[in-house]
């Protein structure tokens, strides 16, 4: 037959499995294979009942064929399934591991589905920029129901086949994977013998009969602020609203126009970039799968503090023990107090059961003796961002750990290689650069130093898989990728305040591009003090430009230190955030003082200024070696700087703005802006590289 497909007979059952590994994507050879078998099974008249299965069954339409005409190229999987659904012979999805997008449609076009409890159903394609595209958006509210199957899609999130079974997602549950196919097997003679029908009546046969008339509208009204900007969202609205209003073959043509918008969309092109790029991250130069990792079963964290304690969450989420280390046990119990206090909000928000509450609790353990710290493997540092501060702990750490440990730092900005000099043993020391809240980001910035051994870095790449992170390798700079990048931002954001832009314009310029937040709203949040100190520890450096950030350091001046005094480059009543007069007013005090001459920007400007300037840094610091890959770094913005996916994060973006338009505003931000442009707007060496070469993408040549 094929080497995708495995084809068995068994008195009166043809057994056709999927064998496409990883994850049977479904790739046009794939579905050629499946189909050819399908009808195969259906013309042979000793054939009465099909079970379809596979391990994992399949995570779907092949996404690397996006894009591209194998994604269109015959048998189209729309097709295969509506052929499946007309062949007159009972067919039963046998389903393990995970039955996920196309994978789940191809389950949903059988009659019945049996699963493992523990597999996981779903159709995340929204995370994509798509809609199920194979009739998961016509089958499925026929199957559950129209609200039940918009919530599975609208979310993009996978439940439990137990679960799903609640709702009649899944017929029936296997006893286990090992079981599987018996249990397949007895589920399709049990059909032969009530001589079920091939496709039995939908339960929802009018999903939209019993719904309000504004069901959809009002869906839209309650997720608008979560889907701002997005496009994928609307056309699942619109297809579950032609499942609603429409026979079924007609609701499948609109399925097909709206999957076909989608699949062209820059916002789909964008997460489908996000995706490989997250599977790219962790393959890193002078690691390989032959790397050995270091066991880590004990884990502990050096400072109780906000960002000390979120850490520690992270490895008692994952049910690894931890130690929590404080100078003073006063700290330390108000510590571990906020993580309890953290984790009975999860409770009352029912993501977590008392017993889960009291099981994480138990994992951590406080002390007050570094003594303590001698059997762990692995331990972070979370102390004051201060190079003596941190090299004393590494010293200590040095004297107590044993030989093996991993010694990480959470610095977010300082030189590694010199924390990692003070110890006997460099090749042990890494950067763990977690973001805050440190229990809540996904991105880990893993620093490796110019010692770091190979297998360190391998453990903690494969540590931060099993804690939930995104881990981005980054070299050895100031402020590494994310911080680095964020300078050039956060100084050209407070340029525009002096040049004459307000607060609000420079952050609703940035929210209406897709951030989560304004770069002004976050420096009041983490904390003008914050940003100041790490100024005053690089004045030799930004010391040549008078302007640099120099309304922060006179908002630091008059004790404005952001949200925690209620005053910042905003004022705050309750929660509301306002443009203030007197920042105002002091801008225009520090422009006269600078002779900046102050105008109207147009909102264009705004962003091109503040998205430019980053992007110019992160190709340097691709050209530097610090960052991989161009898709690392917009992991980087993506997961600690709230740049929205659906951009595909700056990087990408920049290539779909274009390359030689991106070095031409960098040349006339150079030349308008006088003094400051000739400083600042330095257009990237290698940006120069790649347009003179003509190349589209991002990388080093
Ligand atoms: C769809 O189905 C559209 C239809 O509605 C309509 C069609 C007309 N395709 O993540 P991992 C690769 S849209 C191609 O590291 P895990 C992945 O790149 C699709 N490749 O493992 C990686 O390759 P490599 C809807 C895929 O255990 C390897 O498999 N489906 C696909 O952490 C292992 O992946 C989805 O959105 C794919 N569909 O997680 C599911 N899936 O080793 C997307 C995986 O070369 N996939 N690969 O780097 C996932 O969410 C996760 O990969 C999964 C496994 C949960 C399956």
């Amino acid at each position: 037959m094929s080497d995708l497909i495995h084809y068995q007979f068994d008195d009166g059952l043809a057994l056709i499995g999927l064998t496409y590994p990883p994850v049977n994507a479904l790739s046009q050879a794939l579905r050629s294979a499946l189909s050819a078998a399908c009808e195969r099974a259906a013309s042979d008249p000793t054939v009465r009942a099909i079970i379809l299965h596979g391990s994992p069954f399949s995570a779907g339409a092949d996404i690397g064929e996006f894009g591209s005409a194998a994604s269109h190229a015959e048998p189209s999987l729309p097709d295969i399934l509506m052929r499946l659904s007309l062949i007159d012979k009972p067919l039963i999805a046998a389903i393990d591991g995970l039955a996920l997008g196309g994978g789940l449609e191809l389950a949903l076009a059988c009659g019945y589905r049996i699963a493992v409890p523990e597999a996981r159903v779903g159709l995340p394609e929204i995370n994509l920029g798509l809609l199920p595209g194979a009739g998961g958006t016509q089958r499925l509210p026929r199957l559950i129901g129209a609200e039940a199957a918009l919530d599975l899609i609208a979310s993009g999130q996978s439940l439990k086949a137990a679960k799903a079974a609640e709702s009649g997602l899944v017929d029936r549950l296997a006893r286990s994977s090992a079981t599987l196919l018996e249990d397949a097997r007895t589920f399709a003679r049990k059909l032969l013998a009530d001589a079920a029908p091939a496709q039995p009546s939908a339960p929802f046969s009018e999903p939209g009969i019993s719904l309000p008339a504004t069901f959809i509208t009002d869906y839209q009204a309650k997720h608008a602020a979560r889907w701002k900007g997005r496009q994928a969202p609307q056309r699942v609205l619109a297809a579950i609203q032609a499942a609603c209003e429409r026979p079924l073959a007609e609701g499948l043509r609109r399925e097909a126009e709206l999957f076909r918008e989608a699949d062209a969309s820059t916002e789909s092109a964008a997460l489908r970039h996000v995706f490989f790029a997250e599977r790219e991250a962790s393959k890193v130069p002078g690691i390989n799968a032959d790397t050995m990792l270091r066991p880590i079963t004990q884990v502990a964290v050096i400072g109780a503090g906000t960002m000390g304690g979120g850490i520690a969450m992270n490895f008692a989420n994952a049910g690894i023990p931890v130690i929590l280390l404080e100078a003073q046990a006063q700290t330390l119990d108000r510590g571990l107090t906020q993580i309890r206090r953290n984790y009975e909000i999860s409770v009352q928000r029912g993501k977590l059961s008392s017993r889960q509450l009291e099981q994480r609790m138990a994992l951590l353990k406080g002390s007050l003796d570094y003594a303590d710290l001698a059997d762990a493997d692995l331990v972070i540092e979370a102390v004051f961002e201060n190079l003596e501060v941190k090299q004393n702990v590494f010293r200590t750490l040095d004297q107590v750990c044993k030989p093996g440990a991993i010694l990480a730092s959470n610095t977010s900005t300082l030189d590694v290689d010199a924390i990692a000099a003070v110890t006997q043993r460099p090749g042990d020391v890494i950067g763990l650069h977690f973001f805050s809240p440190a229990n809540v980001m996904r991105l880990l910035e893993v620093v490796r130093a110019r010692e770091t051994a190979p297998d360190v870095l391998a453990t903690t790449l494969k540590l931060a898989r099993r804690i939930g992170k995104i881990a981005v390798v980054s070299g050895v700079c100031f402020g590494f990728i994310g911080n680095r990048m964020f300078e050039p931002y956060s100084r050209e954001a407070h340029r525009l305040l002096l040049e004459g832009a307000t607060p609000a314009q420079i952050d609703k310029v940035l929210t209406d591009h897709g951030l989560a937040m304004g770069m002004l709203a976050v420096q009041d949040l983490a904390g003008i003090d914050i940003g100041y100190l790490i100024r005053e520890s690089r004045r030799e450096v930004i010391g040549h430009d008078p302007s640099y950030c120099k309304l922060g350091d006179e908002l630091h001046t008059l004790g404005r230190f952001g949200q925690k005094t209620m005053a910042g480059f905003y004022r705050y009543e309750g929660r509301e955030r306002l443009d203030d007069p007197e920042v105002t007013a002091l801008a225009e005090r520090v422009a006269g003082e600078l002779h900046i001459q102050r105008r109207q920007i147009a909102d264009e400007e705004i962003l091109e200024r503040c998205l430019f300037g980053l992007i110019n840094e992160g190709i340097q610091l691709l050209d530097e070696g610090t960052a991989l890959r161009s898709s690392d770094i917009d992991l980087v913005f993506i997961n600690g700087y709230g740049f929205p996916a659906w951009r595909g994060g700056p990087m990408h973006e920049a290539e779909c703005i274009g390359l030689d338009r991106l070095l031409a505003r960098l040349q006339h931000y150079r030349q308008a802006l006088g003094a400051y442009g000739e400083m600042w707007f330095q257009p990237a060496p290698l940006l120069q590289r790649l347009v003179a070469a003509g190349r589209s993408r991002i990388e080093k040549i």
